[in-house]
């Protein structure tokens, strides 16, 4: 189901928010209770939890999605439709994203997406990935990243949409946009993010090698905004975004849009192009190869 086919028909997605107007009570935990395991979600479990706290107006995004929250079509496409609701909610006013997986925020695209898939799909994928970009990037609530693990890539790019940044000191985890370490590169739109993150001179060196940073060196460079202990990833976000409540909404919208939308404009004005730059980069065989290279790698690595 595409994107947009799946925009139109919420239902058609596996429980997600299925309590979502029936609850006016202080906690709203949307979804049954979440069993996580470590081994891969079948296509029937959901992949987002959100849990909606009407009293103060601030949803929690947890992703779960084992083993590493990477973002697959069906990932992208509930996280969308999980956003796009809570938007559409003018009760809700601040969002935290965090991880349900030990150890990892994201592990970014889900390289299995962009390995021996049909031009089709992978257009349809990169469609989602731009919308998950442009709901984030573009979106009217506050947003605070609960960075609790690893974060490369894609991961990064969804810590870098949030407007504050807390990542867990630990330092086995690391944050970055290492694409380059895949024999690939990052679209205009992630290197654009970065450069609004970190500034110029950082993002030129990162990008070009592909940099991922341990908490301290993200906190040195402006990559993150906090570190704190790994239990209290979850606690300091919910603290800190009653400040960003505290501050009138139209106002902190004005002035989000007006740093964001030249950034977000250059991609809605590009998308299609972009999408055909990526299904002709991606399928080209040397890519293919080097990506069949990094699997080997992480392979390896584990075993
Ligand atoms: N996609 C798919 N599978 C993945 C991914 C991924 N991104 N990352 C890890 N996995 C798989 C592993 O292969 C492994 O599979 P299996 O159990 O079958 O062997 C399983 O998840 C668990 O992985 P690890 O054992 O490595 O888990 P750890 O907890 O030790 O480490 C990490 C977690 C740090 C996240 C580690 O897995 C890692 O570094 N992963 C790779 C992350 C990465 O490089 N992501 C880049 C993705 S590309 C991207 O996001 C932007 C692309 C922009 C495209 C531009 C093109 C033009």
């Amino acid at each position: 189901m595409s994107l947009r086919a799946a925009l139109r028909n919420k239902h058609a997605v596996t429980g997600l928010f299925s309590q979502l107007s029936s609850c006016s009570s202080h906690v709203r935990v949307r979804g049954s209770p979440v069993l996580v395991t470590q081994q891969r979600k079948s296509s029937t479990t959901p992949r987002i939890k959100v849990e909606f706290n009407q009293s103060t107006g601030v949803a929690i995004m947890h992703m779960q999605s084992p083993p590493v929250n990477s973002l697959s079509l069906d990932f992208l496409t509930e996280f969308c439709i999980g956003v796009e609701k809570l938007e559409m909610d003018k009760s809700c006013r601040g969002l935290i994203i965090t991880s349900s997986q030990p150890k990892v925020f994201s592990a970014g695209l889900d390289i299995m997406e962009m390995y021996g898939k049909s031009p089709e799909r992978c257009g349809e994928f990169w469609r989602a990935v731009q919308e998950m970009w442009l709901k984030l990037y573009g979106s009217n609530m506050a947003i605070i990243a609960a960075v609790n693990g690893s974060s490369p890539a894609g991961g990064c790019l969804i810590a870098m949409t949030a407007d504050y940044r807390i990542m867990a000191d630990n330092p086995r985890f690391s944050i970055g946009l290492n694409e380059t370490q895949l024999g690939i590169v990052a679209p205009f739109w992630f290197k654009d993010t970065m450069v609004n993150t970190v500034g110029h001179r950082c993002s030129e060196m990162a990008l070009q090698i592909g940099l991922l940073y341990n908490p301290s060196e993200a906190l040195r460079i402006g990559l993150v905004d906090q570190l704190v202990p790994e239990d209290q990833v979850l606690s300091t976000a919910t603290q800190t975004m009653t400040k960003w409540l505290a501050i009138p909404d139209h106002a902190r919208q004005l002035t989000k849009t007006m740093m964001r939308k030249p950034t977000i404009d250059k991609l809605t004005s590009s998308r299609e192009t972009d999408i055909r730059h990526f299904v002709s980069f991606i399928t080209k065989d040397s890519i293919q190869k080097s990506l069949a290279m990094y699997l080997e790698m992480l392979k390896k690595r584990k075993g």
